[in-house]
């Protein structure tokens, strides 16, 4: 049997040995037999830890009691009948299977009648999907991971795919085998940057300087693409004006970047026929995300170095089933399966689902949920398969939110989140090598998740979902076969899209448990794009300045992120001690020289302080830029000190720009 890694966005395929032991499979084109060390030991975490009783109480001081399904079901429903659909909430995740996403979307926004439906991937891959539609007209990712064997330049800015995707990096080294260059642009010397022919030490925030002088360049040397650009595009002049009007030395300088390293980077750009751009976190999650995200792929647009094999902005998902999110609608801003709040839309999908609760237009953002709940907005939360108390920024205020909601319910298969303490109702699912299902990797990649243990009576995430929808009365519109049925139910949705581009409908459930399936490869090979005019737009933006700038008061600024053998919070890879062997949990990174200067020893406990909120780890020396910290978000405590602003387009938080100071811990 063979199933997929439930961990980061690359969808490593794995065949399921004696005794339940995980292999990459050779002949899969996401890993090509490749794994990690997390992801292999994805089979020692079935058992550990376990949520495996409903549990339930009134008011969050009391003790649980443990109680059945079905009682947990009819007061959820219950709370749900007696307040209005925008008093409910679901904070859905982009690790739950298409199949989750799904049955828990239709219920929320076709028959609670809420908009409220949101997700983790609102901070993770929100600027990315608003990047994408303002340029190309829709949430598409025109690159595969198979593009890094063609490829001769690899631009990696505000990546570690070292840590985070570590079987696609394994691939970046087989490349560089072959004579693919890499650029890695990154505040830290990541161990990405340790293997780059080319380490920029960007300030951070100040991507789009950099991208700016580099695009400004292009045009001055004549480099960009005119035939691509007449016949495809729409925006150049703004571009090209506001571009020449910048000053090179200017943008390298706020940039932190020298112009012997910048010249490099033009050297490279001009040396090398096709060239994809990589970015994760360092972009998306910044005050400025869609922005960063807008400058990238008109660098790309630019130079035409898009749609054809070897090219383009790559945009690198981490959760194993954010595209899948995206593509099923479990954001907020669409309605279902890529289709946004338009009154045409409407009309289909209320068609479809036989519902007259369709919400008018779009409902509140993960962040803004907790801010609707802390003005007493909000009666019922459902969080699903993630920890909004651990993973939003400025927790003090978030915990203050969430305990002013009366009915919160978590599911997860887990004991021991942070959101757990706050939960009036907890509920069990059963996690990987139980369930079953799809999901969708980083470059559109669909693969089946086979369950090779036997759930018993514990229920699956969508499950969940369809018997709440049940007990709300939707008999028939949640009652499903088995998960096959609510994969196919999905898959003739897709077919709503107009342009048919989300062609799942095309896949077979039983095929995919040996065969990939990518959807939307002939999307955009002809380069007419989904906006109006069908011609991608051209974005011509500059850096603003940011409040949390680091002064006197605030000298430093805050950089977070991930180690390669923790998942997040480590609900499951915290547990096993051999993934406690590469990087501890908890630490700080400073430059040593700002170490020295503050008298601090390696090793030392130092604490932090923001506006925000103060958290006391240990000192690790480590190549970053001067001025900078980075605390791993397997600290779970980390939110304490990131501040609560939010992307204006994207609604993503800006994690990354925390200004702090440090005090030597007594
Ligand atoms: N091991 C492991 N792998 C994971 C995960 C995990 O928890 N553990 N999570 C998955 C998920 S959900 C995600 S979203 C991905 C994230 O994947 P990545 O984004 O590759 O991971 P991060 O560690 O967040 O790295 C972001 C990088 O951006 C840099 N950075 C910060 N600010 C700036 C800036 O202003 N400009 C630039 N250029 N760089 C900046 C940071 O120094 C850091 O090295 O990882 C996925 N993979
Ligand atoms: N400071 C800072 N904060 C960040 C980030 C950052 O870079 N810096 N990154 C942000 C990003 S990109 C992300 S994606 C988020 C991630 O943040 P979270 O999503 O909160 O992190 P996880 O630990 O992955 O949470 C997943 C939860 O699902 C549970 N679970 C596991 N399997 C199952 C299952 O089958 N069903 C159910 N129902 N539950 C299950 C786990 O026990 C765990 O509690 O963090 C965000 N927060
Ligand atoms: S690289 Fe990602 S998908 Fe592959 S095994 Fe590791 S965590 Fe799993
Ligand atoms: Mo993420």
């Amino acid at each position: 049997m063979e199933t997929v890694c439930s961990y980061c966005g690359v969808g490593c395929k794995f065949e399921v040995r004696e005794g339940g032991k995980l292999r990459g499979v050779k002949s899969y084109p996401t890993n090509h037999g490749g794994s990690c060390a997390k992801g292999i030991s994805l089979s020692d975490t079935l058992d550990v830890n376990r949520l495996t009783t409903p549990l339930m109480r009134e008011m969050t001081e009391d003790a649980f009691d443990s109680v059945r399904y079905d009682e947990a079901f009819a007061r959820i429903a219950q709370a749900i009948q007696h307040t209005t659909p925008d008093r409910v909430a679901l904070y859905l995740s982009g690790q739950m299977l298409n199949e989750d996403y799904y049955v828990a979307n239709k219920l929320a926004k076709g028959f609670i009648g809420t908009p409220h439906c949101d997700t983790n991937s609102r901070t993770c891959m929100a600027s990315a999907v608003v990047g994408y539609k303002k340029t190309l007209g829709v949430d598409y990712v025109p690159v595969r991971m198979e593009d890094i064997d063609q490829t001769n330049l690899l631009i990696l800015i505000g990546a570690n795919p070292a840590e985070a995707h570590v079987v696609l990096m394994q691939r970046i080294r087989k490349a560089r085998k072959r004579g693919l260059k890499v650029v890695v642009i990154d505040p830290r010397r990541t161990a990405t940057a340790e293997q780059a022919d080319l380490y920029l030490p960007i300030r951070p925030g100040r991507d789009i300087d950099l991208l700016n002088a580099l695009m400004r360049r292009l045009i001055a040397e004549g480099l960009h693409d005119g035939d691509y650009i007449t016949q495809y595009t729409e925006g150049f002049e703004t571009l090209h004006d506001g571009l020449l009007a910048l000053d090179e030395s200017t943008l390298l300088d706020s940039a932190g970047i020298t112009s012997e390293d910048f010249e490099k980077l033009v050297t490279l750009w001009r040396e090398n026929e096709r060239i994809i751009t990589g970015w994760t976190m360092g972009l998306n999650q910044a005050l400025q995300g869609t922005e960063n995200n807008l400058a990238v792929i008109t660098l790309h647009l630019l130079t035409g170095q898009i749609n054809r094999p070897g090219c383009g902005p790559f945009s690198l998902t981490g959760q194993p089933n954010a595209m899948g999110g995206r593509e099923v609608g479990g954001l907020a801003t669409t309605l279902a399966v890529h289709l946004d709040y338009t009154e045409a839309n409407h009309a289909k999908v209320a068609e479809f689902w036989q519902t007259d609760r369709l919400p008018a237009d779009g409902g509140l953002t993960a962040y803004e949920m907790l801010q609707s709940a802390h003005r007493g907005e909000l009666d019922v939360l459902i969080i699903c398969h993630t920890d909004p108390v651990y993973h939003l920024p400025d927790r003090r205020f978030v915990e203050e939110a969430i305990a002013r909601v009366p009915l919160v319910v978590e599911i997860n298969a887990y004991e021991g989140s942070e959101t757990a303490p706050y939960a009036h109702i907890r509920l069990p699912a059963v996690p990987f090598g139980y369930k079953e299902g799809t999901q969708t990797n980083l470059d559109r990649t669909l693969t089946r998740v086979e369950a090779f243990e036997d759930k018993g009576d514990l229920l699956q995430d969508w499950e969940i979902f369809a018997r709440i929808g049940q007990a709300l009365g939707h008999e028939k519109a949640f009652d499903y076969a088995d998960t096959r049925a609510v994969f196919e139910e999905y898959q003739s949705m897709t077919r709503l899209s107009e342009r048919e581009h989300l062609n799942i409908f095309d896949a077979d459930y039983e095929a995919l448990k040996t065969e990939p399936f990518v959807w939307g490869e002939d999307a955009l090979t002809s380069n007419r794009f989904f906006t109006t005019s069908q011609r991608a737009q051209l974005h011509f933006v500059t850096t603003k300045p940011h409040p949390e700038e680091p002064g006197e008061s605030y000298p430093f600024l805050l950089l977070t992120g991930r180690t390669r053998d923790q998942w997040h919070s480590g609900s499951k890879t915290a547990q096993l001690d051999k993934l406690q062997r590469h990087k501890p949990l908890r630490f700080v990174e400073i430059h040593p020289g700002d170490a020295a200067r503050l008298g601090i020893t390696e090793g030392q406990p130092i604490t932090i302080h923001s506006r925000y909120g103060t958290l006391t780890t240990e000192a690790r020396f480590a190549e970053l830029r001067p001025g900078t910290l980075f605390i791993p978000i397997s600290d779970r405590r980390v939110n304490y000190l990131t501040s609560g602003r939010i992307d204006p387009y994207s609604k993503e938080p800006d994690y990354n720009h925390t200004a702090v100071w440090i005090g030597v811990a007594g």
